[in-house]
């Protein structure tokens, strides 16, 4: 075996039983550039995306389409897979839980966990949130002045009542919190763990996991008029996509326990709480690491298939551009918190960070490098305190975006190297390289070198978040595959004088507004 370090990172899978929304788009585009820092930096990733087929809630869709629910899941599946494209996002694999993988997988965490005693047959009486998915205590619950009863996410509940088998969660209070102890980077970010802890430690009930009222889901072994509980089906998917139950599997060996699952805030309790006991009671290892991001809102608005105010993904990269939206929101939003997005955010962002700061720094110093060299990369002469002093901040870049990204701090690193970038510009103007071609074109060279050289490096980290216009500023300085990795990056890999560079063009456009205000 390959002593390559792995890394195994996962998005939540998602309902399809709506369009892909923007959190769907956000959380695999934070989720991919998580997983292509991993595999520049060296590592062997593995990036699992999808979509939870089962449940109540695509059986009531499907019925209001006038469909059967497996072709309505067959119809809405591929436009998740398709955003994912659209995204340009680098899953590896992408698992849908009506395959038959997922049932094998599923029926066999099952059977271990009854082996270890932990399943029994009772009756279920309680209130179950279909949008959620989710059961909930009466306590949990509120009526609103129309007489709705309510769960504390604000979707409508319903009674249950029917046989149903239950997993002893209970039994898992104690070691949870052991674990949440012994391993404080288990829940992130930081302020998410204590709202965990609290409600575990608020006491846990034996959890129903079979419905017998319908059919569409995963049948219980040995007692097929059960149907498992979606989130059991659900959470077990980051296993069954690497092999399980064939622990012994190369696949298995290599990638679980994962490194991190990426999720959204609304979803925490089932992957900090729920999976790491039904874990626990088959026997099999925790996931490193559960990172809860926020919720996106449109102006302040929140997005939701059942609120009905979705922004279509699709329609936001053809305004902006799939790189520029992909910075934008990992930008914007510091990751782990809640942000919003609007037209004038977006149009700032891109004007501001990738046309002004990065794309016309980039195009300046290449033209005036064909314009005045011949586009050949000049040989630098000796660097001054000024060179030295931005170079130095460069080559600091790695170790600051490894340490952020290794939080899933995404908007930190970014902040990191636009930092940078914003000190390349305050270089490139007080060195006036423009008014050096005439008075000393040697130390014209040294500047475009440092220039361009700041740009190489900038470049080699945005690529996880920009992976298509990054490559195009890498191609403008000639670089080969094997040297747009991070092993290339800092003192090491300087840019070699003498190479010849192709004709510059703009990569970052500006976002002109064609729109009149008045329609915005
Ligand atoms: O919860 N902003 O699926 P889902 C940011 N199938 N993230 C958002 C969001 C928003 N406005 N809306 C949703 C499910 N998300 C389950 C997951 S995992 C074993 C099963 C996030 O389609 C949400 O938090 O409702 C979740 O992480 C993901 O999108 C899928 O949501």
């Amino acid at each position: 075996m390959s002593d390559q370090q792995t890394f195994y990172i996962t998005t939540a899978i998602s309902y399809p039983n709506g369009a892909p929304h923007i959190g769907h788009a956000y959380e695999v585009i934070a989720t991919d550039t998580l997983a292509r820092f991993k595999r520049l930096d060296g590592y062997n990733v593995r990036f699992l995306t999808g979509t939870d087929e089962h449940g109540q809630k695509m059986i009531q869709t499907a019925a209001k389409h006038g469909m059967s629910v497996r072709d309505f899941a067959n119809q809405q599946a591929p436009l998740f897979q398709e955003m994912a494209r659209v995204l340009t996002c680098s899953n590896d694999d992408f698992i849908r839980t009506t395959e038959e993988r997922h049932t094998r997988s599923t029926q066999a965490i099952w059977q271990a966990m009854v082996d270890a005693g932990d399943i029994y047959l009772d009756k279920y009486s309680g209130w179950y949130s279909v949008r959620d998915e989710a059961y909930y205590a009466e306590s949990e619950t509120t009526v609103t002045d129309d007489g709705v009863r309510i769960g504390p996410q604000g979707s409508p509940v319903e009674w249950v009542e029917e046989e149903s088998y239950f997993f002893r969660l209970s039994k898992y209070e104690q070691p949870l919190l052991d674990h949440y102890a012994a391993n404080p980077d288990f829940i992130g970010p930081d302020e998410r763990r204590n709202e965990v802890v609290s409600f575990v430690k608020g006491g846990l009930r034996d959890l129903s996991v079979s419905r017998t009222t319908f059919d569409w889901g995963i049948p219980v072994p040995g007692d097929e008029k059960h149907v498992m509980y979606v989130w059991v089906d659900a959470l077990t998917n980051y296993i069954t996509a690497v092999g399980y139950p064939d622990t012994q599997s190369d696949l298995f060996a290599t990638y679980w326990p994962a490194n991190v699952h990426v999720i959204g805030k609304d979803i925490l309790r089932f992957h900090a709480v729920y999976w790491p006991a039904f874990l626990m009671s088959a026997g099999v290892a925790l996931p490193k690491r559960v990172y809860a991001h926020g919720f996106l809102f449109n102006r302040g608005e929140k997005m939701s298939k059942s609120v009905g105010n979705v922004i279509d993904p699709h329609s936001l990269v053809a305004a902006y551009g799939v790189d520029q939206l992909r910075y934008f929101f990992l930008r914007e939003v510091p990751f782990g918190k809640d942000g919003n997005y609007s037209h004038d955010a977006i149009v700032n962002r891109i004007n501001a960070d990738l046309a002004n700061d990065l794309g016309n720094l980039a195009q300046r110093s290449l033209s005036m490098i064909a314009k005045n060299l011949g586009g050949v990369l000049p040989e630098p002469g000796a660097f001054t305190g000024d060179d030295t002093a931005i170079l130095d901040q460069t080559d600091a870049l790695l170790d600051k975006c490894r340490a952020a990204m290794d939080r899933q701090e995404i908007h930190l690193a970014l902040g990191e190297v636009w930092q940078v970038v914003g000190e390349a510009n305050r270089y490139f103007a007080a060195q006036e390289p423009w008014a050096l071609k005439k008075t000393d074109p040697e130390r014209m060279g040294t500047v475009l070198y440092v220039t361009a050289e700041i740009i190489r490096q900038v470049a080699i980290l945005a690529q996880p978040v920009m992976p298509t216009s990054s490559e195009k500023l890498l191609d403008l300085l000639a670089l080969s595959a094997d040297e747009r990795t991070f092993a290339t990056l800092g003192a090491s890999g300087r840019l070699k004088a003498g190479t010849e560079l192709p004709k510059p063009q703009p990569v970052y456009p500006r976002y002109v507004d064609e729109i009149p205000d008045e329609e915005k």
